[in-house]
């Protein structure tokens, strides 16, 4: 037997095992090989091969042979439309060792095929993938040649194979289309990114190509092919875990397994595994465990389960997994509203706060663990504790997983099904089921992961969208008979055989769809705002038990519009700044459908702006104003567990365009997300105007009361002075929204008028301020706003420096503006009351001095001057 130095398989990127003990020497006899040295690529039977990069895709190769250019630059997309219609072929030579021929078992193992690829090995044919969801793992012993192989790989063009498919089916589906691409609707055969043919916000580039790694891996004797940490019973006292173990072995043997925990060992047993597959249960005890928690509520312990499993005659294999000990529930009770959705974790009601994720690039290869540490780090920092995983994307990288694991982030995770309906015939729905249990036991162990979801929007979809009323009844019939068949049994069936006891959510939004389901059961989507033109006011009336999607859309800021066009582009009807904008009507022949429903908002808000760059200024305040009102509504709103979610579409972009993204392309947080991190604060206080009377809420997502908090109320005018004020000592409550404070609007404004007044709130606790909110009673575009002068100085400090800015009069939405990437603001679009200072913490590597040659710090007022022609 060959022995092979230690290959540690991970879930986790902390290695607790080796940071605690300090490397060991381990041996095992599985040894892992990655092919991705040598390949090549070309346009299928072309005589001239080019370095190719793995794991990657075609259109990334063809941008560093400088074939094409940058897709995102300006229109750039439009004509790189042949690469997804053509066929591709990836080669590469690796060698193997007369040691491993040796082996019993050699495999290749593909994670990521995208999407129809013929694999040859020696030009015989070893696989024909058809999902770039799944892992193919295939056995090349036998075909495996002593010295250099050759591995080559044909990714056929995804027209191609669907539309004889799309041309013979026994009905037309649908498929939400949002570009001028009438063959939207083809990919619907193929299990392969939906956002790759284009969404609403984001560019059509049909990408082929080995997206995740291939490895060779080989083994004699036996090996654990993988584990579940099942977590039967969690208490503070006691958690007792059922470790699950699926090990493949070659001939009858008996071994010892310990599974350890930073060096002791917690289980021991003796196995017997016979040839072929083998489940072994361990039964694990931990007293006293330390609970993982969610961002906001405590810590999130992660424990790494070290397992070896060693034979009499010493053939040894181990795995080591990272989990988080929490007992996790959904709880769909029916109760005196409808039925409940909320997340119960360690026995406690805990609101969710976060937003929808779609990929963070279309080129899954450039997203890099900064990428992903910057967005979810984002997210933590903004208070989140839920991210959605869209179900037009992907099932994300591990390094996704194990970052919400350790920021407390729980992931709602889509299956990936979105806005269209979907084949159902024998062979899709054995290629869903083999995906479903692929990516489930790859995610079980992770405890960020809340929930599984059939899909994005498949049900709304055709019982609200018009969609059931194009067919006849029988066929209308049958499609629900095939919904049915892959949503409610084989999905479902699916995820069961991998993580039995997780809940399934069919599909999202599942209440309020038009079917015969009742409003209040479950999660909506909100679209009222933005697509319904309905006011931002309306927020307040559309709480239901869990908002699972709401937003409304904004432009990056312009220091990153000039990243991807000049300035001839620098208007909203140019072909650039519409080709940045997908969210379109009419099947892509309305271009300027999202800027005028931008610019139906904007003019009610709003004054009209100067020029481009204070639209893009001014759009971005009216996202975070337009969100900051749902979110207060649905916080205020979860009184008895009425409303226990919100999650806003979207938190990141794919592309540099116009969307509903907090952060943009570049990383860059818009005016929303600053928004979001107050507004998700543990502490909010919410205002609200009913019936003539202003209320205070605090709303709580603490677990134990706050005594002695103060509520303070004043009424400033615009030059800073106080012309009314209370402040009240209060218990708040814990997990919930309470009302605090209410005075009558008429006495708040007697000595003022509703246009040159508002009224902050604060919410203090030994002197620290938990929560901070001002109300204005009228819309920004009728207040008597005066012209603000804001002055700065700034100090090093260490990691960048410190601004203190200084405003003599009441400055709305104040921007600082650079051009500088390397510089994080702790606080940007905020309002300044007259006559105050306030602190911004700047990280940069970047001295004061260069900065300060070009920051620009400007505020609403600055904005317009009465004769904009921005806005058409
Ligand atoms: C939701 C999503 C996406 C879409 C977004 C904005 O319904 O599920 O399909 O991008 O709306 O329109």
């Amino acid at each position: 037997m060959i022995k092979l130095k230690f290959n540690l398989l991970l879930t986790g990127i902390a290695v607790t095992m080796i940071a605690c003990n300090g490397p060991k020497e381990i041996v095992t006899s599985v040894s892992e090989m990655n092919i991705d040295k040598g390949w090549q690529y070309r346009k299928a039977n072309d005589s001239v091969w080019s370095s190719a990069s793995v794991p990657g895709n075609v259109h990334t190769d063809l941008l560093n042979d400088r074939v094409i250019e940058d897709p995102f630059y300006r229109l750039n997309e439009k004509n790189q439309q042949w690469i997804g219609e053509t066929d591709w072929e990836y080669e590469t030579r690796f060698e193997v060792s007369d040691q491993m021929l040796e082996e019993q078992n050699i495999n290749l193992v593909f994670e990521g095929l995208d999407t129809y690829a013929d694999v040859y090995l020696n030009e015989e044919k070893i696989l024909a993938a058809k999902n770039m969801f799944r892992t193919w793992d295939v056995d090349v012993r036998a075909k495996l040649k002593r010295g250099q192989n050759t591995l080559r790989i044909y990714f056929h063009n995804v027209f191609k194979i669907n539309r004889p498919k799309y041309d013979n089916a026994e009905y037309r589906l649908q498929a939400f289309r949002n570009n001028d691409q009438a063959d939207v609707k083809l990919n619907l055969y193929s299990r392969k990114a939906g956002f790759h043919y284009g969404w609403d916000w984001g560019p059509r580039l049909i990408t082929a190509g080995i997206w995740r790694p291939i490895k060779l891996k080989s083994w004699s004797d036996f090996k654990i092919d993988n584990v579940f940490y099942k977590q039967k019973k969690v208490t503070t006292e006691l958690a007792e875990i059922s470790a699950e173990f699926e090990i493949s072995s070659t001939s009858e043997t008996t071994a010892d397994m310990v599974i350890s925990h930073e060096g002791k060992p917690l289980a021991t047993q003796m196995v017997t595994l016979k040839p072929g597959a083998n489940t072994i249960v361990v039964p694990m005890k931990i007293e006293q465990p330390k609970l993982w928690w969610t961002n906001g509520l405590g810590e999130q312990p992660l424990y790494t389960f070290e397992t070896t499993i060693k034979s009499k005659d010493g053939a040894t294999d181990m795995m080591s997994k990272r989990i988080g000990i929490r007992s996790l529930e959904i709880v769909r009770d029916d109760d005196e509203f409808g039925k409940s959705l909320y997340v119960k974790l360690n026995g406690v009601p805990v609101f969710m706060k976060g937003a929808n994720y779609i990929p963070q690039d279309n080129f899954q290869n450039r997203v890099t663990k900064e990428r992903y540490e910057h967005i979810l780090g984002s997210a933590k920092e903004a208070n989140m504790n839920m991210i959605r995983v869209w179900g037009g994307g992907i099932y994300e990288e591990d390094i996704f997983y194990d970052l919400c694991d350790e920021k407390g982030l729980l992931v709602w995770q889509d299956i990936m099904f979105a806005c269209g309906m979907y084949p159902s015939d024998d062979d899709f729905l054995e290629n869903v089921r083999n995906e479903v249990v692929d990516n489930v036991t790859r995610l079980r162990n992770h405890p960020s992961i809340a929930l599984f979801c059939g899909n994005n929007e498949n049900e709304i979809s055709w019982y609200s969208w018009g969609w059931k009323e194009l067919y006849e009844e029988d066929v209308q019939k049958q499609y629900e008979a095939d919904l049915k068949k892959l949503f409610y049994k084989t999905i479902p069936n699916a995820i069961a055989e991998a993580h039995p006891d997780i809940y399934y959510h069919p599909t999202s939004p599942i209440a309020g769809i038009g079917d015969d389901r009742p409003k209040e059961d479950g999660d909506t989507h909100y679209w009222g705002v933005w697509h319904g033109k309905e006011p931002f006011k309306n927020f307040e009336e559309n709480v239901s038990r869990f908002v699972s999607e709401y937003g409304f859309q904004s432009y990056p800021e312009f220091a990153s519009i000039k990243k991807f066009s000049i300035k001839e582009d620098w208007f909203l009807e140019s072909d650039v700044m519409r080709s940045h904008q997908r969210c379109m009507a009419d099947e892509g022949k309305d271009l300027d459908y999202g800027n005028r429903l931008i610019n139906t908002y904007l003019e009610r808000n709003f004054n009209k702006p100067k020029d481009f760059e204070n639209y893009v200024y001014v759009v971005q305040a009216l996202q975070a104003k337009g969100v900051k009102i749902a979110v207060e509504s649905h916080r205020r709103n979860r009184t008895d567990n009425y409303c226990m979610g919100t999650l806003y579409w979207q938190i990141d972009d794919c592309w540099p365009a116009a969307s509903w993204s907090s952060i943009d392309y570049y990383g860059k947080w818009k005016a929303l997300h600053y928004q979001m991190k107050k507004t998700y604060g543990q502490i909010l206080v919410a205002p609200l105007e009913k019936e003539g009377k202003l209320i205070a809420y605090i709303v709580s997502d603490e677990l134990n009361p706050i005594e002695n908090a103060k509520i303070s109320a004043q009424v400033l005018d615009f030059e800073g002075n106080q012309l009314w004020s209370k402040t009240e000592t209060v218990t708040i409550a814990p997990n919930t929204s309470q009302e605090y404070l209410a005075a009558e609007v008429e006495d708040l404004l007697k000595e003022t008028d509703r246009k040159s007044a508002y009224v902050k709130m604060t919410v203090s606790s030994e002197n620290k301020v938990l929560s901070e909110n001002r109300y204005f009673f009228k819309k920004d575009r009728d207040l008597d706003l005066p012209k603000a002068n804001i002055t700065y100085t700034a100090k090093p400090v260490d990691g960048g420096f410190e601004m203190t800015l200084t405003s003599d009069k009441l400055a709305k939405y104040v921007y600082i503006a650079t051009e500088n990437d390397d510089l994080f603001l702790s606080d940007n679009y905020f309002d300044m009351d007259g006559g105050t200072t306030k602190v911004i913490k700047v990280e940069t590597k970047s001295e004061v001095a260069e900065i300060a040659t070009h920051i620009k710090i400007i505020s609403l007022t600055d904005s317009y001057d009465g004769n904009g022609d921005a806005v058409k």
